[in-house]
């Protein structure tokens, strides 16, 4: 038999352990309750609502598992919702362990496992294998007395956590054998080495419990479950001296009426705006699942996750150019062979190994619909420009961010220099912009005049700044044409916020561009890398524009 260690329990600093905090539950002077979950999710929220203990309750675990409680569910899988449950809580568990899954050779072994995964006791009962829940049928037969207390001799020369406790649970009032019988077993039991005996009736007032528990004096602690007399007060319990109450199924029922009035309403509607506020958000799952941990430790052992890339595209404008093709679609939604041409862009930068992408929409919001995306609205699109919708986003341009028109198609290795290149605010120039050409009548372009030209020298890596951006660049000053794709570093992210935020201070923001916008950071002294790309890109301004894209893909 092991023994508790008391004092060197008492000496150590760490925390009891969890079957330590069960042994004290049930040997505690006053009355305390133990709350029924079947799963790692339930018993988490059996933890959250303040219960110092979980019952593990056949039923309930059988049940959420759809089998009878009838040790249809064979006692590893029922140990394997039990890892889930003691994994997921820091409270202790009693597992309703049926008759012991078998004799008392099944009980040595389920108590070793049971002790490896961290599960504080056992109750078994005594009645035969396979077990029949209490509430169904009359007269189930007992277990014999004397086999019964081999068992809990047996499970508890098994335990290897000396607190682990071995409850001993007397069905004989539920079989109707009376009151006599049940002492006569509960001598027995204690007698055998159970740390606790559980008094079972299936009477709708707690008459029988209550006569047993005069006459039991509190020989060793006694545990009840008052499911079908619920209505007795519970200082009656704590009054008798009972141990502990169990609320054994109440988890569960709960669950099954949520899901069966939500799973009626949406067949019903075929919708599910009846039954939203009457669920929980997925936040909410998030939080209970602990994904804040996760992410947290992902930030300390990920070698990646502290250099996420995510990426802002600016995808509000109209494109009113492109006339009745985006009558009801912004720009950005136009088909490019057979599919939007933001969903093009998207891919590409995924592709890149970018998770998080936010798109600013304004005109047709709506339309904008991908799969996975952030978005954020600028509602005043019509009467402002790139740098307003930019700031609308503000609060995503953090840590290494990529910033990209909504309407550029460029081939991947474009986005590949851009990653791979150094620096707080890097701009992408195409070098060969002399080689483009368009029918738009109004054609606008995004010149980039740069320290020092292209040189089409790839062993050349002295590096390239930009002066200034503008349209009205003099051709003899223009080295480039920006393609609309931008990265800053997560110093270059504070940097863009900063003038975002000047901007907006000294009234500029409205009418701003990007190109005003990197124009005055390089004006500022700060410096504006820039890496030269030659063709192998576009954007989609006019009706032509759009067959050029087909091509190009
Ligand atoms: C259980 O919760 O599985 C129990 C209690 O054993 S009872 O259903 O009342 O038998
Ligand atoms: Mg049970």
């Amino acid at each position: 038999m092991v023994t508790t260690p008391k004092v060197a329990l008492a000496e150590s600093p760490r925390p009891a352990s969890k079957a330590a905090r069960l042994r004290a539950l049930l040997i505690s002077p006053q009355l305390e309750f133990l709350m029924e979950a079947h799963n790692g999710m339930s018993a988490k929220i059996v933890e959250a609502a303040g219960f110092k203990g979980v019952w593990a309750s056949g039923l309930s675990v059988s049940a959420a598992l759809g089998v009878r409680d009838n040790n249809e569910a064979s006692w590893t899988q029922v140990i394997e919702v039990l890892e889930f449950m003691s994994d997921a809580t820091t409270i202790p568990i009693l597992v309703d362990g049926d008759t012991g899954w078998g004799n008392f050779n099944n009980v040595r072994r389920a108590v070793r496992k049971l002790c490896q995964r961290g599960v504080a006791g056992i109750c078994i009962e005594d009645k035969l294998f396979p077990k029949t829940n209490s509430f169904i049928g009359e007269g189930q037969p007992l277990a014999d007395i004397d086999e019964f207390c081999g068992k809990i001799k047996a499970g508890k020369d098994s335990q290897t956590d000396p607190d682990f406790s071995l409850v001993a649970r007397i069905e004989a009032l539920i079989s109707g054998w009376g009151l006599d019988e049940a002492l006569r077993r509960a001598e027995a039991y204690y007698g055998a080495g159970a740390d606790a005996i559980l008094i079972h009736s299936r009477q709708s007032t707690a008459d029988e419990i209550l006569a047993f528990n005069a006459e039991w004096q509190n020989r060793c602690p006694v545990v009840i479950v008052p499911t079908k007399y619920y209505a007795t007060p519970t200082d009656e319990f704590r009054e008798s001296g009972i141990s502990v109450a169990i609320w054994a199924n109440h988890s569960l029922r709960a669950s099954i009426t949520a899901m069966q009035e939500v799973c009626r309403r949406i067949q019903r509607d075929e919708s599910l705006v009846g039954v939203e506020d009457k669920v929980v958000g997925v936040q909410e799952i998030f939080e209970l699942a602990g994904n804040e941990e996760l992410a947290e430790a992902e930030s300390r052992y990920l070698p990646s996750s502290g250099r996420e890339t995510r990426a802002i595209l600016i995808a509000a404008s109209r494109g009113a150019a492109l006339g009745p093709l985006t009558e009801d679609r912004p720009k950005c939604m136009v088909d490019i062979r057979g599919q939007p041409l933001l969903r093009r862009l998207v891919a590409t930068i995924r592709g890149a190994g970018v998770r998080d992408v936010t798109v600013v929409r304004g005109y047709k919001k709506e339309k904008i619909n991908l799969p996975s995306i952030n978005t954020v609205d600028n509602d005043l699109y019509a009467t402002t420009g790139e740098a307003a919708s930019l700031a609308c986003a503000i609060d995503h341009i953090r840590g290494e961010c990529m910033v990209a028109y909504g309407d550029i198609l460029f081939r991947h290795h474009i986005l590949d220099l851009l990653m791979e290149a150094e620096g707080d605010v890097v701009v992408t120039v195409d070098a060969l912009w002399r080689n483009r050409t368009s029918e738009a009548e109004d054609w606008v372009r995004d010149f980039a005049s740069c320290t020092r030209p292209f040189t089409g020298d790839y062993l050349d890596d002295e590096p390239v700044y930009l002066r200034r951006m503008g349209e009205d660049v003099p051709e003899d000053e223009v080295d480039g044409e920006w393609m609309g794709l931008a990265k800053l570093s997560e110093v270059g992210s504070d940097l863009v916020r900063g003038e975002l935020e000047a901007m907006r201070e000294d009234g500029t923001l409205h009418k701003a561009s990007l190109l005003d916008l990197f124009t005055r950071l390089a004006e500022a002294g700060h410096k504006i890398r820039v890496v030269y790309a030659t063709g192998q890109w576009l954007d989609v301004d006019v009706a032509a524009d759009v067959a050029d894209a087909h091509e190009f893909l």
